[in-house]
């Protein structure tokens, strides 16, 4: 007879941090999407172990909970993820569970040990997965449940030994087909929402729905400077088998559905069959999507198929008002061609998202040209944000001697300029909040005059008022005697 092979269920629990800075609390009021990518871990994890998600960015008190978590549930395997800037926050949670649970062992992942492991290589974690987390995350339960140390795997390091080669290459990226579905059985669909952009919108149309997130595809063809998609994956678009996608659709929980694909069109030909499938099973859901510009130019029967099957907007990075700027950044599109796609979608009746870049050495006649550009514009939805390359993009190498801060990953939300800003901070803010105020006036709801659902006024302008509220107070995230200081 084989052996009979010993078997320990565990418990695991997956972890998304609070964030601590208010720009992304503020962001919070008006958009907190599901954590996707804890769903997917989850579905990584084979019975019988037992899996839970717990989202901090839903608890008022977030240590209190993640501890009494701890002490209640008390897992195997604490799984966290993080952005660059909740890493300070990932190292603190890794503590406590080593301190309230020595035996348990924490893995850290996501976007910030993708770009920055060796800031993760504190004894407080077990180990570090770079890259897509499904298939290291298995085989690290795997060998957890059979009482075996955890080793260096594809994608995984273990701190106090991280070797720089491993840190200098990108980790691979499987095949998608090899990945499963996201479980969503362990959040409340509902919890989760997204304010809803939308041309034409009819009288009292809820304006924060509750949304899922579906992920068709991962990565870009476009190689932007600032971005750091082009190197997690290596400068292609990998698309998951359409069927597998429309049956994820299909199932989801609520009516509208926001797309984290990268790009979601950048592939016709897969957005077509996508959209087949979907007509073909008559799904009705309304969508949100990232796209660019030049992609609506060029395939516009796309977006009208699109349009018909629910598309309600898409998100477009316009960055800069000027060519130059465009030009710089290898954007790949023009003024004039952002313009010209921002008039095709809403001839559509496709809301558009309208993204923006500030520069730190902005000045005020940059404001001025921004404020004119922007109130040139016909009606959309606009973010603003600073360009603060990611870590891991050779813009964030070429900026990294001029960093004023000492903790910048701490400030690395996209708001917070990384270098010196040319006009005081304190009055670089205060221009950023006006622009942000101002911008808000152009959303096609406003400027339409559709009268809010009751429920949604008072929120809304709770949210905005944070949310400008942040901005302009984002000068005192940074120390003191930066407040006022300029470079
Ligand atoms: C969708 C998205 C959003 C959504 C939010 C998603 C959410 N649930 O909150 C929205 C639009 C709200 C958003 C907001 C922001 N985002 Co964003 N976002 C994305 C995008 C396009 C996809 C992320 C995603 O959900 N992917 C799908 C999931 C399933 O994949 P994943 O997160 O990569 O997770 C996999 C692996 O990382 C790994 N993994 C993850 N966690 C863990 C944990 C463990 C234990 C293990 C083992 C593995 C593992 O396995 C997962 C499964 O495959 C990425 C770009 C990208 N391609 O990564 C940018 C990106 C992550 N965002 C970014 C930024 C900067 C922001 C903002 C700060 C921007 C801003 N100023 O508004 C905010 C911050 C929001 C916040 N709460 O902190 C940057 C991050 C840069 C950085 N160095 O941190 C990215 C990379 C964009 C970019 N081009 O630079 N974002
Ligand atoms: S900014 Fe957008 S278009 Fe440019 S590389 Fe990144 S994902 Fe692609």
């Amino acid at each position: 007879m084989p052996p009979v092979r010993t078997f320990n269920p565990l418990r695991v629990l997956l972890v998304k941090p609070k964030p601590r800075l208010r720009a992304i609390h503020a962001l919070h009021r008006f958009q907190l999407l599901e954590p996707l990518e804890l769903g997917y871990l989850a579905a990584s994890v084979p019975p019988p172990h037992q899996v839970r998600v717990l989202d901090l960015r839903c608890a008022r008190f977030a240590d209190a909970t993640f501890r009494r978590t701890l002490n209640d549930y008390r897992p195997d395997i604490v799984g966290l993820t993080g952005y660059t800037h909740e890493a300070s926050i990932v190292r603190r949670l890794a503590g406590v569970v080593r301190d309230l649970l020595p035996g348990s062992k924490t893995i850290v992942g996501g976007h910030h040990a993708t770009v920055a492991a060796a800031d993760y290589d504190v004894p407080q974690i077990d180990a570090v997965v770079r890259g897509e987390g499904c298939l290291p995350f298995r085989e690290i339960v795997g060998a957890v449940g059979r009482g075996e140390e955890l080793r260096e795997l594809d994608g995984v390091l273990v701190p106090g030994a991280f070797a720089s080669d491993v840190l200098a290459t990108w980790p691979s990226f499987p095949d998608p087909a090899a990945m499963p579905s996201p479980r969503r059985d362990l959040w409340d669909p509902q919890r989760y929402f997204s304010v809803w952009p939308t041309e034409n919108a009819a009288p009292f149309q809820r304006l924060f729905p509750a949304a899922s997130m579906v992920r068709t595809s991962f990565g870009c063809r476009m190689l932007c400077s600032f971005c750091i998609v082009p190197k997690l994956f290596n400068g292609k678009h990998h698309t998951r088998p359409v069927e597998a996608v429309a049956d994820e659709i299909e199932g989801l929980p609520t009516d509208h559905v926001y797309f984290c694909d990268d790009e979601n069109f950048i592939d016709p030909d897969f957005a077509h069959e996508l959209a087949e499938a979907l007509e073909r099973r008559q799904v009705r859901k309304r969508y949100f999507a990232w796209t660019r510009a030049t992609t609506v130019n060029r395939f516009p029967d796309l977006f009208r198929r699109w349009r018909k099957l629910g598309l309600d907007a898409a998100f477009l990075g316009f960055e800069f008002p000027s060519d130059e700027q465009l030009r710089v950044t290898r954007k790949g599109s023009t003024v004039e061609q952002n313009a010209q796609a921002h008039t095709a979608l809403r001839s559509m009746g496709i809301a558009v998202h309208a993204a923006f870049m500030l520069l730190p050495d902005f000045d005020e006649s940059d404001f001025d040209r921004l404020r004119t550009h922007i109130d040139d514009m016909p009606p959309a939805q606009f973010s603003i944000t600073v360009c603060t390359p990611s870590p891991g993009t050779d813009d964030y190498d070429s900026i990294k001697p001029r960093i004023w801060s000492q903790r910048p990953f701490d400030l690395h939300d996209c708001m917070h300029p990384l270098t010196p800003t040319r006009l005081p901070l304190r009055r670089f803010a205060h221009l950023y909040a006006d622009q942000i105020r101002r911008a808000g006036d152009k959303n096609p709801r406003r400027a339409d005059r559709r009268p809010l659902h009751p429920f949604d006024m008072p929120r809304l302008v709770r949210a905005q008022l944070s949310y400008e509220n942040a901005y302009e107070n984002l000068y005192r995230d940074y120390p003191r005697e930066l407040w006022d200081a300029s470079g």
